[in-house]
């Protein structure tokens, strides 16, 4: 076993590894100290060989390096998932993909309301939880955001089609909408998103360092789309490469993640936590063969190609195959852990959670599948016991299963689509001698298949998914990638004629039924004279529901004769009024019945609806429904027909 370990590692590597061995200076170290600063940072996308340290002529991450230097570097740490969402539930619930209530990767699909994270079992032993980056367990107005899942602040993107820009209009903070002056979605814009996220995240770990914190970085970059401002410093080295430009964005981004992760151990050392803090540095999948050409059939980087054998793992992000699995994974902790060891411990991100429970010293939960790693991390003697090992280690992704047991892998591929195809069958790998997974054995070793598939069998529940009580926020967010001002762009704005209308500058508000603060969609926008804005009630958090109300005071006694609306000049028709009633009165808080009731038509262009004239000082809008049946009521332009 030690000899194919070690062949194993060296198909890996290319080199000999040290074996791990225990940390004895660790010892005691726990009792009278504080309970440990944990950072978590997880770069979306990043690719197994795709660091400087592992040979890549292309990347420049020496503080990544460094990282590696004064801390381990796991070669068989697994992702929970192939991609995004799911991988994301699995780390942060302790729980395989069997067990999880994320599965899918829409990009929102929720965690139930109350499951356990990471986040919640270390803010019940007392750790501020900040998360910053891209969350992927629920989407905003579901049941899985992150604030109810034990994250004191969360600040990015809850739904990942949204994280897919750089420049969305505004980004999430607990729910609210955050705004990101002069952005339009897509690549179109002036502030860089993760800019933002990543002052966040330096805020928050400076904001409490005098208690133990948990900082969770699961990062955009170098996630497409592949942005980065020509001014960021990272731009410098790869401008001019003779590569692709999505090639030389995308080397660009990944020196950037180095330059945050230099940010983060600067400011750990600039506060005096380095001995204090554990951090994680990790990718969330497997790497994604981007950019490929005849000339990189495995990518342009080759994410899962080993630079300097040319060994290759098989598959990329998206399947189960060690190229979607595998993961770059360093963790540092000054004094705790020996540093310059590379460690290859077969683990998975099931097991972060009782990891980083122990290490707090807080209960995990009874239903969690992963086992802590702590006695690998830092020595058997500091643990007081032995690393425990898998029995097994299970995913399954979109009819997709595999299993690990030791250096053995069973794949069960997707199967073909259509009927009449074959069922797909199961594959067995041995990974110490086979580690880009040629080879079948699943006819020479049907015991050890059999065996695995009962694991399988075993591993897998149905899903149970959490639920949204509000989708109409959560697709806005999904909208926000690609900003709200293109389709109005096509489509030039409406104004409200304002020809025999009372004129608006002497309207002001009494009184709105609702308005919504976060975004700045307030009653005043109703008649501010700009197509451009509008009133929009309340959505975030709790919705309130119709009937909606404007009164606005017109300044004197007018004849009145009617009024014009114009709905939201954007892409969206959240609010558009249909059923209506307008009232005159003398008082704003007796108008008795109404001077007009209208059905308002899903247009852009201005309506008018007129009445008999009445006299009075005080009118009243009062929205019954909306054009598509939803909730809410918006207004981009009213003016009041009369003299
Ligand atoms: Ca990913
Ligand atoms: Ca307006």
């Amino acid at each position: 076993m030690a000899g194919s370990r070690r062949r194993f590692l060296r198909q890996l590597t290319g080199c000999t590894l040290l074996a791990a061995t225990g940390c004895a200076a660790g010892r005691g170290a726990q009792g009278g100290r504080r309970k440990p600063n944990i950072v978590y940072i997880m770069s979306d996308e990043l690719g197994y060989y795709e660091l400087s340290c592992m040979g890549h002529p292309h990347f420049v991450t020496p503080n990544v390096d460094r990282m590696a230097e004064e801390g381990v570097r796991f070669n068989q740490a697994l992702a929970g998932s192939s991609v995004c969402a799911p991988t994301r539930c699995c780390l942060m619930s302790g729980k395989h993909s069997g067990h999880t209530s994320v599965r899918k990767n829409d990009g929102g699909t929720p965690m139930r309301e109350g499951e356990e994270t990471v986040a919640s079992v270390l803010k019940r032993a007392g750790y501020a939880t900040g998360g910053f980056g891209k969350w992927g367990c629920g989407g905003r107005g579901s049941t899985g955001v992150p604030e109810t899942h034990g994250f004191d602040v969360f600040v990015g993107y809850y739904d990942q089609v949204h994280a897919h820009s750089y420049y969305p209009p505004y980004i999430v903070r607990n729910s609210e909408e955050m705004p990101l002056e002069g952005n339009h979605g897509g690549s179109d814009g002036r502030t860089y998103s993760h800019y933002v996220i990543m002052d966040e995240a330096l805020k928050f770990i400076r904001a409490h360092k005098d208690r133990p914190f948990f900082c969770y970085l699961p990062i955009t970059p170098p996630h497409g789309i592949h942005n980065i401002p020509d001014d960021d410093p990272a731009w410098a080295l790869f401008k001019d490469k003779a590569w692709p430009e999505p090639a030389r964005r995308y080397a660009a981004m990944v020196n950037m993640v180095d330059r945050n992760v230099g940010e983060v151990l600067g400011l750990l050392k600039e506060l005096d936590l380095q001995r204090d803090t554990i951090v994680f540095f990790c990718g969330d999948n497997g790497g994604m063969d981007y950019f490929r050409d005849k000339d990189h059939p495995r990518g342009f980087h080759g994410p899962n190609v080993h630079p300097k054998t040319g060994v290759a793992l098989r598959g990329q992000k998206g399947n189960l195959y060690e190229g979607g699995l595998r993961i770059p994974m360093i963790v540092r902790w000054p004094g705790r852990i020996r540093p310059g060891r590379t460690s290859d411990l077969l683990w998975y991100f099931p097991d972060v959670l009782p990891t980083l429970a122990e290490l707090a010293g807080a209960k995990v939960p009874p239903d969690v599948d992963g086992l802590s790693i702590v006695p690998e991390l830092l020595g058997p003697d500091a643990a007081g016991r032995k690393q425990p090992q898998h029995e097994y280690l299970y995913w399954e992704l979109s009819g997709q299963t595999a299993v690990r047991m030791g250096d053995w892998k069973a794949v069960r591929p997707r199967g073909r689509r259509g009927r009449n195809q074959p069922e797909p069958t199961w594959e067995l790998y041995d990974l110490a001698n086979d580690i880009q997974e040629q080879n079948d054995l699943a006819e020479k070793h049907p015991d050890v298949l059999a065996k695995m598939k009962a694991f399988a069998e075993k591993a897998h529940e149905e899903a149970r998914e959490g639920t949204f009580h509000n989708r109409a926020i959560h697709e806005r967010d999904r909208q926000a990638k690609f900003g709200f001002r293109k389709k109005a762009d096509a489509a030039p704005a409406h104004a409200l004629p304002e020809d025999g209308l009372i004129p608006r500058k002497q309207y002001k508000l009494v009184r709105a039924s609702s308005e919504s603060r976060a975004n700045g969609k307030l009653a005043a926008c109703a008649f501010d004279g700009d197509p451009g804005t509008w009133w929009h009630s309340k959505f975030q958090g709790t919705v309130d529901e119709h009937p909606h109300e404007l009164v606005i005071d017109l300044g004197k006694p007018h004849t009145v004769r009617g009024f014009r609306y114009l709905a939201r000049q954007d892409g969206g028709w959240n609010g558009a009024i249909k059923e209506c009633e307008f009232y005159v009165g003398a008082s704003p808080d007796d108008f008795g019945r109404p001077a007009a009731r209208a059905t308002l038509k899903k247009s852009k262009a201005t309506q008018e609806v007129t009445c008999d004239a009445v006299t009075g000082r005080y009118v009243r809008l009062v929205a019954l429904s909306e054009v598509n049946g939803q909730p809410w009521a918006s207004v981009s332009e009213l003016g009041i027909i009369g003299q």
